[in-house]
């Protein structure tokens, strides 16, 4: 499904959670901009900072507004994350003006060659943002290619962890209901329905 600039998905929900016992079937795969999709919750590959940068964060910043930083400024100021949301966690925010109601922020690795743990942590982010969807009985959670820019994760072997861990969430949770994939380009399209396809 390609996104048509200004346009906004409607994920349909034709089956509920618990009458499809095949996860793949509650995954989704959509070309386009993140900022652009009508879901519960967008994921955004963000620095340990939030205080926002490049890339998808910088597109959701721009969309959403000054709410999502003012909240990120104040996760901040929690004792838990004075020096900064580590690599593999996540947090939750207001999608601001965004058509998502919420934006969850988390730290993807950046790649050093693969031997620093880089898949482990780029698991956790998945885990630890279908953690929070799931908490907050979120329906729908969209993902971009977290990790697959500016952190240079190859996109690949990204796409792979990506649906290994969604499935395995879908396959023993209800919530998120619906998980969306959103390739920016087509390559990265390809490589996620070669790994769904599996
Ligand atoms: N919609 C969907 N996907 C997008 C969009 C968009 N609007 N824009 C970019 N992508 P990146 P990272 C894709 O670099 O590698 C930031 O400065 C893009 O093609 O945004 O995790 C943060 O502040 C790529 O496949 O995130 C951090 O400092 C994917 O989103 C750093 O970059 C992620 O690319 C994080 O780097």
């Amino acid at each position: 499904m390609c996104l048509r600039p200004g346009s906004l998905l409607q994920p349909t929900f034709a089956t509920s959670a618990m009458d499809t016992p095949n996860p793949t079937s509650r995954i989704q795969i959509v070309q386009g901009d993140i900022t652009k999709l009508s879901v519960d919750a967008i994921v955004n590959a963000a620095n340990s900072s939030l205080l926002g940068g490049g890339g998808v964060d910088g597109a959701i910043h721009r969309a959403g507004g000054p709410a999502i930083l003012a909240q990120c400024r104040l996760i901040r100021e929690s004792p838990d994350y004075r020096s900064g949301l580590p690599t593999g966690e996540a947090v939750i925010t207001t999608g601001g003006l965004l058509p998502a109601a919420y934006v969850i922020h988390t730290v993807g690795p950046v790649w050093h060659g693969g031997q620093r743990s880089e898949p482990e942590l780029l698991a956790n982010c998945y885990r630890t943002s279908l953690a929070l969807a799931a908490e907050h009985q979120l329906a729908s959670v969209a993902f971009p290619g977290i990790s697959t820019g500016v952190y240079a994760y190859p996109k690949k072997e990204a796409a792979a962890i990506a649906v290994r861990e969604v499935r395995q969430w879908l396959a023993e949770h209800e919530f998120p209901q619906q998980v969306i994939f959103v390739a920016f380009d087509t390559e990265s399209k390809r490589l996620y329905e070669q790994e769904l396809a599996k």
